[in-house]
């Protein structure tokens, strides 16, 4: 089984489990997370995804042994890693909450993830160089947006790790936390977002998203038009009713 799903109220974390290869993502991995995920991507009564690993491995990377033996026509004729895409497509928040190693592949998922939490023994990499390749699954292009040129130059050429204290001042991570709290944070934060209207927690996702794909003026445009469509939700008026109302909203996802 490579996987442990919990669910517990809004939130469904899962928990990559193949402890004997240190959680790397293997094809079967991927697709189990998925077929996981994809149906409940919708479910009204799920607001945020959780997605961790162990204390020591977040993930170790794409798996190795699985791809060693492919040759190049192979790679391209399954065109290897793009089913990854279908979870960059997933509309749910979702929080990675990480521990350990999350190299490679894993340091990606982390990536492809809305938040990222890490705990204090918490370490990230893309050391595909040392494997005589580069990051794909991401790796060059979403490092660089998010702790720019110089520190995706440095860690990507050079292989090396960086430790959450780093990752979090570079602005990989959101929050760095004591490990044996990583989980309850995890979870705060995930029923925090999954509390809220789902039509606004989602815009805000593809807002921010965005920011990192089109011009400041394209951009705010976005967000301008995601904004106004919220004022069709009953969340919306929910929201503000309660705030005039001086009580706490009860938004019910519509
Ligand atoms: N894939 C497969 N198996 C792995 C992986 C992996 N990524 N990582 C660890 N394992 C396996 C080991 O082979 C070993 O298996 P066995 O017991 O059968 O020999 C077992 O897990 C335990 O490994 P270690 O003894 O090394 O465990 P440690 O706890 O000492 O070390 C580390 C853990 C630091 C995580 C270490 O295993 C490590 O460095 N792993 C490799 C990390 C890495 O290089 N990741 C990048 C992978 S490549 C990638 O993600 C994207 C490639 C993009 C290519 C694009 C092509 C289209």
């Amino acid at each position: 089984m490579n996987l442990i799903v919990e669910r517990t109220d809004r939130v469904l974390t899962v928990r990559l489990n193949r402890p004997a290869a240190r959680n790397a993502l293997n094809t079967e991995l991927m697709t189990d997370l998925l077929a996981t995920l994809q149906p409940l991507d919708n479910d009204p009564g799920i607001g945020c995804f959780v997605i961790t690993g162990t204390d020591q491995y977040f993930a170790a990377g794409a798996d190795i042994r699985e791809m060693a033996a492919k040759s190049a026509a192979d790679v391209v004729a399954e065109d290897f890693f793009a089913g990854w895409e279908a979870f960059t497509a997933l509309r749910t928040p979702t929080v990675a909450a990480v521990a350990g190693y999350a190299l490679g592949g894993g340091c990606e998922l982390a990536m492809m993830c809305d938040i990222i939490v890490a705990a204090d023994t918490a370490h990230f990499g893309q050391p595909e160089i040392t494997l005589g390749v580069i990051p794909g699954i991401g790796g060059t292009q979403r490092l660089t947006r998010l702790v720019g040129k110089a520190k995706a130059m440095d860690l990507i050429l050079t292989g090396r790790l960086m430790d959450a204290e780093e990752a979090e001042r570079s602005g990989l991570v959101s929050r760095v936390v004591p490990a044996d709290r990583l989980m309850a944070e995890a979870w705060a934060v995930a029923r925090t977002v999954a509390g809220y209207g789902r039509a606004a927690t989602r815009a805000a996702c593809e807002a921010i998203d965005r920011a990192l794909e089109t011009s400041l003026r394209e951009g705010v445009l976005f967000e301008r038009r995601s904004f106004q469509s919220l004022f069709a939700t009953a969340d919306q008026q929910e929201g503000m009713r309660a705030f005039l109302d001086r009580r706490a909203p009860r938004f019910t996802g519509r």
